[in-house]
C-alpha cells in the first residue's frame, strides 16, 4: 500500500510549529552573541577579537555598516531588477509586458521558485549539496504560479551593487580572512517575498576541497550577506555554530536523527537590521525556511576565497563544468573588484578606496567607464570562482 505523504501545512500552522524552535534559536544566539560594529584598526585591519570569534564560530554579524543612502540605492536597484524579471520562468516579459532583463545576458539574472516551497532540497542540483527537502506550506490561493527567488549579475544590472562591491570596510574583512591577495567567489541577491519567498534547504556550500590533504575550515571560503531590510527571526538565515570544523555533514542523517524535521537542533538565527553585514563560512550547515512571514527579506550574498583554494581548480556549482581556474581566469574576475573601487571612489570621493593588492599600479587600466563596463562587468559571473 502507498503512504499518503501529508498534506502541507497551512501558512498559519507552520507559523506556529516554528515558534518553539525559533525562540531556543534566538536565545542560543543571544548567548553566543557574535555581534557588532565592524572595527578596523589604525592600518585597516579588522579587529583581531573579530576575527578570532569568526573563526570560532563561523560566522559574525556587523552592525550598522551600510548607511541608510547607501541601502535606499541599494534598495531602489534591487527592486527594479524584481519588476523587470520575466513574469514566470518561461516568460520574455515582465508583469508590465516590457522585455525582460537580462534576456541579452549569457547566463540569466533570474532564478525562481515556487511560493513557499523548496527549489533545491532533495534534487541533484548544485551538487547535490541539498539533500534533504524542506517544509513546503501552503501557498495562497491567489500566489502567483512562480516568484523570483535568486537574482545574479548584480554588478551589471545595479549600479549600486557594484559600489557595493568595492565598499572599503567589507574588503578589510575579505582581506583579514582570506588574505590579501583573495579572489572573488560569485554573487546572487536571496529574494524572500513576505508570504512567498522559497526556503534554501540545509546544506554547505563548498563542494570541491573536502578531502584535500591541505582540508582546513577556510578552504572553501566565505560569504557575506548585506541586508536590505531587517533579517527577521520569522525569515532570515539559520546556520549552525562551529559547524565549519567538522568536515562534511550528513544532512539526510541530521533530518532522519530528528524524527524527519527540518527544524534541526543547535542552529541559529542571523537576525540583522537594514545595513547589517554577516559573514558565513561557507563550510557551515545553514539553510532558511520558507518565508511565511509578513516581512520581506533581500539579502545580497557575495563572496570571497584564497587564491590558492581556487588556483588550478575545477569549476563546480553553477560554472561550466569544463572550466579550470588558471591565472588568467582569476584575474579576469577578479578585475571586477578593481572597476568596483573605482565606480564607488567616483560616487563617494572623500572616502578612502580600499588597496586590492593584485590590482596594485595597474588602477589606471581597471577605472569604470564605458570600457571597462564592456571588458570586465559585462557577462562577469560567466567568469565566477565557484568551488
Ligand atoms: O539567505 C538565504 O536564505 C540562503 C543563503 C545561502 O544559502 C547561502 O548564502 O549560501
Amino acid at each position: 500500500m502507498n503512504e499518503m505523504s501529508p498534506l502541507p501545512l497551512t501558512r498559519e500552522a507552520f507559523e506556529a510549529s516554528m515558534a518553539d524552535y525559533r525562540a531556543a534559536g534566538v536565545a542560543r544566539a543571544d548567548a553566543i552573541g557574535n555581534r557588532g560594529p565592524l572595527v578596523l584598526d589604525a592600518n585597516g585591519k579588522l579587529h583581531p577579537d573579530i576575527l578570532a570569534a569568526y573563526w570560532k564560530h563561523g560566522y559574525y554579524i556587523f552592525e550598522d555598516v551600510i548607511d541608510a543612502g547607501e541601502i535606499d540605492a541599494l534598495r531602489h536597484d534591487a527592486q527594479v531588477m524584481i519588476e523587470r524579471a520575466p513574469v514566470h520562468r518561461d516568460a520574455k516579459v515582465d508583469a508590465a509586458g516590457r522585455p525582460a532583463m537580462g534576456l541579452d545576458h549569457q547566463r540569466s539574472p533570474y532564478v525562481f521558485a515556487k511560493p513557499l516551497g523548496d527549489p533545491w532540497g532533495g534534487t541533484g542540483q548544485l551538487g547535490g549539496r541539498h539533500p534533504s527537502k524542506m517544509s513546503e506550506p501552503q501557498a495562497a490561493a491567489d500566489a502567483p504560479q512562480d516568484v523570483v527567488f535568486l537574482m545574479r549579475g548584480m554588478c551589471q544590472e545595479m549600479p549600486a551593487a557594484l559600489r557595493l562591491y568595492g565598499h572599503p570596510e567589507i574588503l578589510a574583512v575579505a582581506e583579514a580572512i582570506n588574505g590579501d591577495d583573495f579572489v572573488p567567489f560569485n554573487d546572487a541577491i536571496f529574494v524572500k517575498q513576505p508570504g512567498l519567498g522559497g526556503s534554501v534547504a540545509w546544506h554547505q556550500d563548498g563542494v570541491t576541497h573536502w578531502d584535500a590533504p591541505n582540508w582546513d575550515e577556510g578552504i572553501h571560503g566565505f560569504n557575506f550577506q548585506v541586508q536590505l531590510y531587517p533579517a527577521t527571526v520569522g525569515n532570515c538565515l539559520w546556520v549552525m555554530p562551529g559547524s565549519h570544523k567538522l568536515g562534511r555533514a550528513d544532512i539526510k542523517g541530521m533530518v532522519a536523527a530528528n524524527d524527519g524535521s527540518d527544524q534541526l537542533p543547535g542552529a541559529v538565527p542571523l537576525v540583522c537590521g537594514a545595513g547589517d553585514v554577516t559573514i558565513v563560512n561557507r563550510q557551515m550547515l545553514h539553510g532558511s525556511f520558507a518565508n511565511s512571514s509578513p516581512d520581506l527579506r533581500i539579502s545580497i550574498t557575495f563572496g570571497f576565497h584564497r587564491r590558492t583554494s581556487v588556483l588550478g581548480a575545477k569549476a563546480a556549482l553553477s560554472v561550466e563544468s569544463s572550466d579550470v581556474y588558471d591565472a588568467q581566469r582569476i584575474h579576469d574576475r577578479a578585475a571586477v573588484i578593481a572597476v568596483a573601487i573605482d565606480a564607488r571612489q567616483q560616487v563617494f570621493p572623500m572616502e578612502t578606496p580600499y588597496n586590492y593588492k593584485p590590482f596594485a599600479g595597474q588602477e589606471d587600466a581597471f577605472r569604470f567607464n564605458e570600457a571597462t563596463f564592456d571588458s570586465v562587468i559585462r557577462d562577469y559571473n560567466t567568469k565566477d570562482l565557484a568551488i
